[in-house]
Order: C-alpha cells, then sequence, then structure tokens
C-alpha cells in the first residue's frame, strides 16, 4: 500500500525530469503500479482510512511522485457536475485545448509538497486528453473546468513541472488575460 512515506518530494530530481513512455501492452507490473497509486486515491478519500495511515487527501497522483519516471497518472475525483472520473491513464496526452484560461480560486497544492505556495496557477480552461488505460482501452476525455485543472497538474508532473512553476513571480495572483475563476464556471 502507498503511504506518505512512498511520495517523493519536492527537490528530488525526479520531479524535474521527463518522464518515460509505457511500453503497450500494458506489462503486469506496471498495471499493479497503477492500481496501487488509484488506490492511495480512494485511501486517501475515506475519512478512517485516511487518518489510520496519515494519508493527505489526494484527487490525482503521478508515477514519478511514488519515484517512478513512467507516464503513468492516476485520478479520483468528482467534478462540480457530479461526473466521476476514477481511472488509472497510460501514457496521457493534451491533443487539443482552448485559448480560454483558468484557475482555481484557492490555488492549487500538491502531494510533493509540504507548504503552501500562494497565487494562481493559469491553466487551459478546456483540453482533450487521450489515453490508454488499465484495461488497455483507449480513452479520449473532453474535460473543462476542475476536471482540465486536475489533468493538467498531472500530466505537469510528466514532463517535471510543478504548479507553482505556473504562478506568476512578480504578481502571483494576477489574472492572465482570457482567464475565468474556475468555481464560477
Ligand atoms: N495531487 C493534488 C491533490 O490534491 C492535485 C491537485 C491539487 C490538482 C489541486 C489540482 C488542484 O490531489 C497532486 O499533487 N498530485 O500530483
Ligand atoms: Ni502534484
Amino acid at each position: 500500500m502507498i503511504t506518505m512515506e512512498d511520495i517523493v518530494r519536492e527537490g528530488n530530481p525526479i520531479l524535474e525530469q521527463t518522464a518515460k513512455p509505457v511500453e503497450l501492452p500494458i506489462k503486469d507490473q506496471d498495471k499493479d503500479t497503477l492500481k496501487e497509486m488509484l488506490q492511495y486515491l480512494k485511501n486517501s478519500q475515506d475519512e478512517k482510512v485516511a487518518e489510520k495511515y496519515h494519508l493527505r487527501p489526494g484527487v490525482g497522483l503521478a508515477a514519478p511522485q511514488i519515484g517512478l519516471s513512467k507516464r503513468m497518472i492516476a485520478v479520483h475525483f468528482e467534478d462540480f457536475n457530479g461526473k466521476q472520473y476514477s481511472e488509472g491513464l497510460i501514457n496521457p496526452k493534451i491533443v487539443s485545448h482552448s485559448v480560454e484560461k483558468t484557475f482555481l480560486s484557492n490555488g492549487e497544492g500538491c502531494l510533493s509538497v509540504d507548504r503552501e505556495v500562494p497565487g494562481y496557477v493559469p491553466r487551459y480552461a478546456k483540453i482533450t486528453v487521450k489515453a490508454t488505460n488499465i484495461n488497455g482501452d483507449p480513452i479520449k476525455w473532453r474535460l473543462r473546468g476542475y476536471a482540465a485543472i486536475v489533468l493538467q497538474h498531472e500530466i505537469d508532473h510528466l514532463n517535471g513541472v510543478m504548479f507553482y512553476d505556473h504562478i506568476n513571480k512578480a504578481n502571483p495572483f494576477q489574472v492572465p488575460e482570457n482567464t475565468k475563476a474556475c468555481d464560477i464556471d
């Protein structure tokens, strides 16, 4: 079972690397890792389990965060419309995105970052993601708002990018052009 002890923290070079594509068909070992990653998210959102094992709640996790430089992510959340996303994704890729951007009014956090970093993190408001799921089926998701933000945060980890890399250094709460807060979406 994955716990916070397995989660790599900022400063570790693995979080700055470009992760390697995963060979398909998926190997049992990679499949097991993805299942474990998804289970971490489920456990972390179960109050009792999270308390028992000191898990920080999360909606997304990328393989580099458990020390594995491979292009795999897990997500487990409901968007504002109540739509459920619970998948392990292999080689996820943003194939198109809007010009418009969005951001979470409360900023973002990261399971690999043990501090609060204030500021808005501009993200594309809409994206289309292609990937392969745990069963080897092709996935194509059209996402907006919160769901789009979560996927961009996780896919960034596969490219060595942290959420705070997107924050305007001179003015962390500056709202760029073509950008609307996500929660009012
Ligand atoms: N997990 C964050 C989490 O709290 C992801 C996140 C947070 C995404 C806020 C978007 C907004 O689940 C991770 O740090 N995973 O990388
Ligand atoms: Ni993160």
